[in-house]
């Protein structure tokens, strides 16, 4: 079994995120979104919500092969370890998205050998991050297609567009 694991905070996921995990499920007998997260750290949405968004949002063609799981502060060769993943693999955005994970995927394999593999961001989400989709939404601005329709609605729902 070909095993990859998609890490993130996917707080919360986007359209980006979901067309790398339906990428990567093309690629690997299955996929395991892995929602590593800080307990002390308050995040926009509970870990709960957030694979509550991602599981939903998953096209039901790939639904039975990618699993999602939370782990708080581990260290992502551990969690490949342990869900028995022999690939990290990650969506890049362009140079500085670049410049950020190669540092990190040559750790990785330097702490435990696990190669990590880069797919390009589809350009029509290149300009997608979570944490831009909630300032656009604090102010007001519609971010239909660039989140699930949950995602968005759960954003509106806050007032405060996920401060
Ligand atoms: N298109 C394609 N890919 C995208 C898009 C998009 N529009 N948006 C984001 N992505 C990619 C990101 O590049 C990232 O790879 C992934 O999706 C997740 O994105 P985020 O924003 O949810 O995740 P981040 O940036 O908060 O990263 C969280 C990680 C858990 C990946 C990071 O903190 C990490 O690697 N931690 C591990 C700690 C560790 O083991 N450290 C020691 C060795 S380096």
């Amino acid at each position: 079994m070909r095993r990859a694991v998609c890490p993130g905070s996917f707080d919360p996921v986007t359209a980006g995120h979901v067309d790398i995990f339906v990428r990567a499920a093309a690629l690997y007998d299955e996929v395991v979104v892995a929602i590593l997260h800080n307990p002390a750290k308050v995040g926009t949405f509970t870990v709960e919500e957030r694979i509550g968004f991602i599981e939903r949002a998953l096209p039901e063609a790939i639904a039975s092969c990618v699993r999602v799981e939370a782990f708080a502060g581990r260290l992502l060769v551990d969690v490949c370890r342990e869900v028995g993943a022999e690939v990290l693999l990650k969506g890049l955005r362009g140079e500085t998205d670049y410049a950020y994970e190669v540092p990190m995927a040559l750790m990785n394999r330097h702490l435990s050998g696990v190669e990590t593999v880069f797919l390009p961001g589809a350009p029509q989400f290149e300009h997608v991050s979570s944490s831009l989709v909630k300032e656009v939404a604090r102010f007001g601005g519609d971010v239909s297609g660039l989140v699930p329709d949950e995602v968005r609605d759960a954003l509106l729902a806050r007032g405060d567009g996920g401060r």
